[in-house]
């Protein structure tokens, strides 16, 4: 049965305009969904669910359920009320097939949410079906199934009923383009961290993720996600692996000239400061207007409270307290809705809008005080940490210029250990950060001097996660990092700052080498959560690599490849061997000190035929989870959590 008298054959003469605009989504992809990687892949689910996510918000939909179907594809499903499928009064089509096909549709039945224009989400759910070989749209409503198919965006029929339902919602498949993106393949961690993260954002939707695909042993996987005290519970989640300073989460949700505020803030024993911060659902990485209103509102609230408080303390401590010292600890998630945000920085996810600025500050400024006045004795913890951030921060100074005394380095300012390359061109230099001096002694003389530099490493690094801020520059190889890297820190007016200056930075790739075993693997982890928490920027402008060498080097008469994980080597055992291990020859490295200068040129370092990984942070609030779950005191999670993605484990057992 045909909706809306329309059939299948006069059906696409009359939008050719629209299947240009589809066109245009296939032509430059990257444009409409950021890129065509994995990352880019992903995206289609986010940009589906989100339109779910907007009918919860609206206040008709409760559950979201995602599926990684068996076949590759994605179904998502809400309870909403479905998408309308009547006739749209100027398309003259169904509105189902309007917001199906026509770029940025969703926003014609706006219905007051916060939707956003630009940046990397809202492009529509007409992108993922330009983008997908197959849609499938189900609209179950007034007691029937609607149906209509595509293919790379195109309409195969007008929308027709289908059958009858007692159920209400959206029900959307889609078939991601192998021909448009480079992996088809979806991955379930990646998708269970937007979803729990999306859960924790918007209270009380249940998001259920399935993952279809059989593993290993023919298990299925789901997880159900649902928050009913959203943000609460979110810095719960962030800092489970942290010390508390006190059990409080300091809450906040409000409206403050017509911007939705919602702000949860949790003090633990640690020295780093941790905030995420999103506006519209989206994680605003490069923060912007609503995260320096917070900023000001803390320091502002709390300043003013330890000089009423406790200026006898300040006297005898005798530090200036500076901003960053108010943060120390300090763990916070800060979501905002914005009717129309301006997104601005390089990856477009910095708020631009300055009215946003003023409401956050106003609104976490109320609260806080109003937490420190009913709650002295939780503020008095703050206080003292506060204060004794300072201190550190100034000894953090004061060891950083006493090891430059101490230690005239070698010419223009570098550690001695340090082989450098010739070239000065930041762009077209490589730092390996090696482990070990056996390892960094075959490193350099395998290396091409031009552009790469080598700098062992003397075992396992400072952890700094548990490591207080001055420690770190008490440590030797922490210090040749920093020189190496070119990075400074407590540059201009603020000579005992924490944020760290790259402008200097000295190799645009700093690849870090361990070898491929537990341990290598730990020193690696060592290594990023130092970038992590000291200089950041560097893994966020995409600087920081990990080296992957080769696990085996397979042999069958003349012929002799290098076999960077097991199913190489299976492959090759297959192509060159009777299928069994017995014909092949196989070396298995254990370390890198294993392989010649010449061999780990060829593998490792060799630009031309190497495996680099690139260190990416795709969720900021996980990846903070992680790295104080992985370095922090609790064994439980971080056993479950190694057992869970440690491939190399199976290697060596
Ligand atoms: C506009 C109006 C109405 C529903 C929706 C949009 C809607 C869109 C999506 C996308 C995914 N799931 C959705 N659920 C609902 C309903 C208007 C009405 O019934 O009065």
């Amino acid at each position: 049965m045909e909706q809306n008298g329309q059939t299948g054959s006069n059906y696409s003469a009359s939008n050719i305009q629209v299947l240009e605009g589809l066109e245009a989504v296939r032509k430059r992809p990257a444009m409409y969904i950021g890129d065509i990687s994995e990352k880019g892949l992903h995206h289609l689910v986010y940009e589906t669910v989100d339109n779910s996510i907007d009918e919860a918000l609206a206040g008709y939909c409760t559950d979201i359920q995602v599926t990684i179907c068996e076949d590759g594809s994605i179904v998502v499903q809400d309870n909403g009320r479905g998408i309308p499928v009547d006739m749209h009064p100027k398309e003259h089509r169904s509105a189902l097939e309007v917001v199906m096909t026509v770029l940025h549709a969703g926003g014609k039945f706006d219905k007051g949410s916060y939707k956003v224009s630009g940046g990397l989400h809202g492009v529509g759910v007409s992108c993922v079906n330009a983008l997908s070989t197959r849609m499938l749209s189900q609209v179950y409503r007034d007691g029937k199934i609607y149906q209509q198919e595509y293919a790379k965006g195109h309409p195969l029929y007008a929308v027709k009923v289908v059958g009858e339902t007692d159920q209400r919602g959206t029900r959307q498949q889609f078939w991601p383009d192998d021909t448009i993106f480079t992996t088809t393949t979806y991955k379930y961690d990646i998708l269970a961290n937007r979803m729990r993260e999306l859960a924790y954002l918007n209270a009380g939707i249940t998001i259920t993720l399935t993952d279809e695909r059989p593993d290993d042993e023919g298990n299925i996987r789901k997880d159900v996600f649902h928050s009913d005290l959203g943000l609460r519970e979110f810095v719960r989640y962030i800092d489970s692996s942290r010390t508390h300073l006190f059990d409080d989460v300091i809450y906040i949700n409000t409206e403050k000239a017509g911007v939705p505020i919602e702000v949860a803030i949790m003090y633990n024993t640690s020295y780093s400061e941790n905030l995420h911060s999103y506006v519209n659902n989206i994680n605003t990485i490069e923060g912007g207007t609503h995260l320096a209103g917070f900023r000001t509102a803390v320091t502002r609230v709390l300043k003013k409270y330890a000089e009423d408080t406790a200026a006898k303390q300040l006297e005898r401590a005798k530090v200036e307290i500076a901003g960053e010292d108010f943060r120390e600890g300090l763990t916070a998630v800060i979501s905002v809705k914005v009717a129309e945000p301006q997104f601005e920085g390089q990856t477009k996810t910095k708020l631009g809008n300055t009215e946003v600025a003023g409401a956050v500050n106003q609104a976490v400024g109320e609260a806080l005080s109003n937490y420190l006045e009913e709650h002295p004795k939780e503020a008095k913890l703050i206080v003292d940490k506060v204060i004794l951030a300072a201190t550190a921060r100034v000894a953090a100074r004061k060891a950083r210029e006493s090891v430059q005394r101490k230690s005239p380095l070698s010419g223009g300012g570098l550690p001695g250990k340090l082989a450098d390359c010739s070239s000065k061109d930041p762009k077209e230099c490589e730092l390996f950060l090696v482990e070990g001096d056996s390892a960094g002694g075959s490193a350099k003389s395998g290396r091409s001097r031009a552009t790469q530099a080598i700098l062992p490493l003397r075992g396992k690094i400072l952890n700094v996660e548990k490591a207080m801020w001055h420690k770190a520059f008490e440590s030797d190889e922490v210090n040749n990092i920093i020189q190496a890297l070119g990075i400074r820190f407590g540059v201009g007016d603020d000579a005992d700052s924490k944020e760290a200056n790259i402008e200097k930075l000295r190799y645009h790739k700093v690849v870090i080498m361990a070898d491929a075993d537990v341990d290598g693997q730990h020193i690696a982890t060592l290594i990023m959560t130092l970038f992590f928490r000291y200089f950041p920027q560097v893994i966020k402008d995409g600087y920081l690599y990990i080296a992957m060498p080769p696990l085996y080097r397979c042999k069958k008469g003349k012929i002799e490849e290098y076999c960077y994980n097991d199913v190489q080597r299976q492959r090759f055992i297959e192509k060159y061997g009777d299928g069994t291990e017995n014909s092949v020859q196989t070396q298995r490295y254990k370390g890198l000190g294993e392989m010649s200068a010449q061999q780990l040129w060829e593998t490792t370092m060799n630009p031309e035929t190497r495996l680099l990984k690139q260190v990416t942070i795709e969720n900021a609030a996980e990846a903070d989870y992680i790295f104080s779950m992985l370095m922090g005191d609790d064994v439980g999670p971080r056993r479950e959590f190694i057992e869970r993605n440690a491939t190399y484990a199976k290697i060596d057992a």
